[in-house]
């Protein structure tokens, strides 16, 4: 007897920051692409729950998820993310294992969808004899750093103090990059936790993307033109599907997930006149900036929007909240690719995670940058000098002083900077408009998951 061909789509989602719940907006559009596949989805119980969770109602039945070990002892202290990576192959593949080891599983797979944070699920899928997509989460510009870091450790040789001294040099030798200064590099290339598991983690990660059948990212063609470009010659595809946000909503983007009524406050601003500040789901603001930024915002009589963690508005200047309740608007999470979205806002208080810069983008909202770790830094960058969308703070940090300037810069300057964020958000809509870029690329990955 013929034995059935092999149906079944292994999706590893890496559970840390917003890397989990893009790769699953992405599955899902290819569940209901290709219905007789069954796509199994890895994570951590604590992302599933959360992806899952969020989704409600919204979920293909032919997605099915399974809980990798977090391997987090019970009293860990410190950073999840770090003592996950430590254990994470192992747990990986055996997680894997018990849905496909035994009695012929691993002939049911035809495909791995992975973050490529998870370099190990290469040399699996090449075991299988199966094509691996790698999911890029960041920017693309940081995917290079990744795929260049030999190169620049090679080139920048740093004496006993480090980068000092040297920080504004550019990145001129790396397509793409050459208004990229070394301060902008992500860590664990040149500087930051040289050495560290993650390092290591991220050395490998380079390595094993280029091996994938394609690699994926939520962005669009015309945003990073030479860095894409030069990835053309690298990967064997590179597949630009975004911005997601244009395509589908995260699917908590419901009114029900306006628990807070961000959308009903902004509805009663005038347009384009609120600042909507939050720094994404790592990143926490040091308590003297923290009260900086508000007195900021206090004194600079902007309306706005925030953020902001319930155990970090202690932290806030005495009497900031009771003097600014008729024109500030504080909320633990609020549903930001709406917020973004909405006439009232006119400039994003961002951290520059890539989601965020995306979103920023896709609403056609300026942005002010607090850069913190990662791709951040270089996000930032190419925000205010590339494509000239927005402002860092300067010394990339927020003073009282430097946010009035920062609000007052973007304000005065609106008509510009929306034109060009405008025109940026129009290459966007055309990307996944009929016969756009991120549609045929979405349709080339269609095909490589379900070819047979
Ligand atoms: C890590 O980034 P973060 O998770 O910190 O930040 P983003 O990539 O900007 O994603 C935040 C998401 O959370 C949503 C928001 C984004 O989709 O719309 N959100 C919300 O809905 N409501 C809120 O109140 C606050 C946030 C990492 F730190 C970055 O450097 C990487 O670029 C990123 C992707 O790999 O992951």
């Amino acid at each position: 007897m013929a034995s059935k061909k092999p149906n079944h789509v292994v999706v590893m989602a890496f559970p840390y920051g917003t890397h989990a719940m893009p790769l699953f907006n992405l599955v899902r559009r290819l569940a209901m692409e290709a219905p007789t596949l069954t796509f199994s989805f890895f994570s951590t119980s604590k992302s599933n729950q959360s992806v899952f969770g969020t989704s409600k109602n919204d979920i293909p039945s032919n997605i099915k998820s399974y809980d990798v070990d977090d391997g987090l002892p019970k009293d860990h202290t410190g950073p999840e993310m770090f003592i996950f990576i430590k254990s994470m192959v192992e747990n990986c593949r055996n997680a894997i294992d018990s849905v496909y080891g035994g009695g012929g599983g691993a002939e049911k797979i035809k495909c791995f969808i992975s973050d490529s944070f998870f370099y190990f699920i290469t040399d699996m899928a090449e075991q299988l004899g199966v094509p691996l997509i790698s999911f890029w989460t960041a920017s693309p510009c940081s995917l290079s750093t990744r795929l260049y870091t030999d190169l620049i450790r090679q080139s920048i040789t740093l004496g006993p103090n480090g980068i000092e001294g040297r920080e504004d040099e550019l990145i001129d030798f790396i397509p793409g990059l050459s208004l990229i200064r070394i301060r902008d590099l992500p860590e664990c290339i040149i500087f930051g936790g040289l050495g560290s598991d993650y390092a290591v983690m991220l050395h490998k990660v380079g390595l094993a993307i280029p091996r994938a059948a394609a690699v994926a990212m939520n962005t669009f063609a015309e945003l990073d033109l030479p860095v894409l470009e030069d990835f053309e010659s690298k990967f064997q595809k590179c597949l630009t599907l975004g911005p997601f946000t244009l395509i589908s909503q995260n699917p908590s983007h419901t009114q029900d997930d306006d628990p807070h009524g961000c959308l009903a406050w902004l509805d009663k601003q005038k347009p384009t006149s609120v600042a909507y500040v939050s720094f994404g789901t790592v990143a926490t603001l040091p308590p003297n900036e923290l009260a900086a930024l508000a007195e900021g915002l206090e004194e600079s009589g902007v309306p706005f929007v925030w953020s902001l963690k319930d155990r970090l508005v202690s932290q806030l200047p005495n009497g900031f909240l009771e003097r600014t309740s008729t024109r500030g608007f504080i909320v633990p999470w609020t549903p930001q690719q709406q917020v973004l979205g909405h006439d009232a806002v006119g400039v994003f208080v961002t951290h520059c995670g890539w989601n965020s810069v995306m979103e920023s983008i896709t609403a056609g909202v300026p942005m002010i940058c607090r850069p913190f770790f990662g791709d951040q830094r270089m996000n930032c960058r190419m925000v205010s000098d590339v494509w000239e969308i927005g402002t860092g703070m300067k010394d990339g940090v927020f003073t009282k002083d430097g946010t009035m300037e920062c609000l007052d810069m973007i304000f005065s300057r609106q008509e510009r900077l929306r034109e060009k964020v405008g025109a940026l958000r129009g290459f966007a809509k055309q990307a996944v408009g009929p016969n756009g870029s991120s549609t045929r690329n979405f349709n080339t990955l269609a095909q490589i998951v379900c070819k047979d």
